[in-house]
This record gives C-alpha cells, sequence and structure tokens, in this order.
C-alpha cells in the first residue's frame, strides 16, 4: 500500500490496515485522523510524533501484543507472523542463550511486573540478552522510557513494511 491508498481508503478500512502496528487503538485513531499525508516521510514522522505521547498505562495494554523473547508467538495472525519475523535471530541460538533469557525474562517480569520487551529486528540473541541484564539493573522510571521507546521502534518498523 502506498500512502496514497492509505489517505484515499474508508475510516474502517484505514484503522484495519494498520491494526498490527501496535495495539493501541488511540494511536491507530490518530494516525488515521491526520490523513492525507503527502509523502511517507511525514506518515512515519506522525506516527513516531504520536508515540511519543506513550505513557506506562498505554505500555502494559500494548505488552498483550508482543510475546516474550525466544518464546515463539503462536497464532497465524499478521501480528504473530510479524514477531516471528522480528525474533527469528533467536530462533538459532543454542539452548544455553535461550534458557539464559528465559531466566532473565522471569527475572524481569519479577522485578518490573511486566514483559521485558526489545526492538528484535537487527539484534541477535546474545545482544538482547546483555541488554536485558543491563536493564534489570535500571530504576523503574528509567526503564519504563525505555521500554517506551522500544515499543515506539517496533511500532514504527512495522508501519514503515505496511507501506513497502
Ligand atoms: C518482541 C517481538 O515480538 N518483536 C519485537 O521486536 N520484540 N517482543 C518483546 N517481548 O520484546
Amino acid at each position: 500500500m502506498s500512502p496514497e491508498q492509505f489517505n484515499e481508503l474508508p475510516t474502517d478500512e484505514a484503522r484495519k490496515r494498520l491494526a498490527h502496528c501496535v495495539a493501541l487503538a488511540d494511536w491507530i485513531e490518530k494516525l488515521v485522523a491526520a490523513r492525507p499525508f503527502s509523502s511517507l516521510e511525514e506518515l512515519l514522522q506522525t506516527g513516531d510524533r504520536l508515540a511519543r505521547g506513550w505513557d506506562g498505562q498505554a505500555l502494559d495494554a500494548a505488552l498483550a501484543a508482543h510475546p516474550r523473547i525466544g518464546e515463539t508467538a503462536c497464532g497465524d495472525g499478521k501480528e504473530a507472523a510479524l514477531s516471528r519475523s522480528e525474533q527469528s535471530s533467536v530462533k538459532e541460538t543454542g539452548d544455553e542463550l535461550k534458557e539464559a533469557l528465559r531466566s532473565g525474562n522471569a527475572a524481569y517480569e519479577q522485578r518490573f511486573g511486566r514483559v521485558f520487551l526489545i526492538r528484535a529486528k537487527g539484534r541477535s540473541g546474545e545482544e538482547m540478552l546483555a541488554e536485558l541484564r543491563r536493564r534489570l539493573g535500571n530504576e523503574a522510571q528509567r526503564e519504563q522510557q525505555e521500554a517506551l521507546d522500544q515499543l515506539r521502534e517496533i511500532t514504527l518498523l512495522r508501519l514503515r513494511e505496511t507501506f513497502q
């Protein structure tokens, strides 16, 4: 789909075309309402600007669509397929790393009360484990901001792919 085609869609259809980017109806609504876009860059910048308004509540709501790092997303939806492709680097890693991610995820959930979120695309399993361990040392407010930044990166990657 091109930005021009997106501009022309009925509101409901336009919402559906963004549904896999993030499980936040408000962000989708605002991006659809911001049409028409004169370029892909403008569309992406608007998506980014809107995502910078997310808070802790938005983070908790959106996490529902992000399986743990190292756990294959089930389901045949577009979102699950995206998640599997984003996390493909972990699939090829060894059992030791998978186990380290599993116990790191558990420690993170105990410490912060939500799933560890990281933009997986472009990162190896080792890199994600190192980030998980580093972020476990964050103070809660700082970690919430890092998680929100990661959520924004994932969403913008998915948005970009929607228009290719
Ligand atoms: C994910 C996911 O499914 N894709 C991605 O980039 N990150 N999950 C997660 N817990 O961070």
